[in-house]
């Protein structure tokens, strides 16, 4: 199998979705590191007309592919053909995809616009931090509750859904720090699920991956 290669920045999110899929399933890749400056130039727009990262071109089959959740399905349907963080049965692979769009189009857009007020907005605005701050407990909440008496968000094993949330996971401390509103220790479900994917070797790879330059895996 020829390497795919990945699109990616370090200490962000989305790509890391990816590079820990592909560690997951042991697929090689080479991850070509682009420059912030240059995602928004007519040659990235070519691969990803968003000029975002991640994306992925795959020799193996000839496909360009943007999105990271689009990704991760792409690579899960190809490569994941022993269903080692997938299944196929219902109704547990319909359950894995809710979870998968829950973080793609809650935990994602409302944990990067916490981030975005918490750590970079150019003035203090209190009221679009609380907003924030609130939404992305109210997040952790769902996936408390959901984690009660379990291990993973379905089945009896890890899936390509708990995987996807640990990379917005890790952040969380740093987003939070400063808010009376967050205490850890009010999840103690989402703190040992959250800890649990963390210690995952691909997902240590994923996360340690901070230097500005291309990898290999
Ligand atoms: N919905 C997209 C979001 C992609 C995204 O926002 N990527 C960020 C890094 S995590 C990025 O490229 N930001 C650069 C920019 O906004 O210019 C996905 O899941 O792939």
């Amino acid at each position: 199998m020829q390497p795919i290669t990945v699109y990616w920045r370090p200490n962000v999110p989305n790509p890391a979705k990816v590079i820990i899929t592909l560690e997951e399933l042991g697929i090689p890749y080479i991850g070509k590191f682009v420059e912030h400056a240059d995602l928004k130039q007519p040659a990235f727009e070519a691969i990803n007309t968003n000029g975002r990262v991640p994306a992925i071109e795959d020799p193996n089959t000839g496909i360009t592919l943007w999105e990271s959740g689009a990704i991760v399905n792409y690579l899960i349907e190809n490569y994941d053909t022993e269903h080692k963080i997938s299944y196929i049965t219902a109704p547990e692979k319909y359950h894995t995809l809710q979870w998968q769009h829950f973080q793609c189009t809650g935990q994602g857009p409302y944990w990067g616009q916490l981030a975005w007020f918490q750590l970079f907005h150019h003035e203090p605005l209190e009221s679009a931090k609380k907003r924030y701050v609130d939404e992305a407990i109210r997040i952790v909440k769902v996936l408390d509750k959901a984690l009660e008496g379990r291990d993973w968000l379905v089945g009896d094993k890890i899936t390509y859904a708990d995987l996807a949330f640990v990379s917005w996971g890790s952040s969380l401390p740093l987003f939070l720090s400063d808010r009376e509103e967050w205490n850890i220790e009010d999840h103690l479900n989402f703190k040992r699920w959250n800890d649990s994917i963390l210690g995952r070797a691909s997902v240590k790879k994923a996360l340690s991956l901070a230097k500005e330059e291309d990898v290999k895996g």
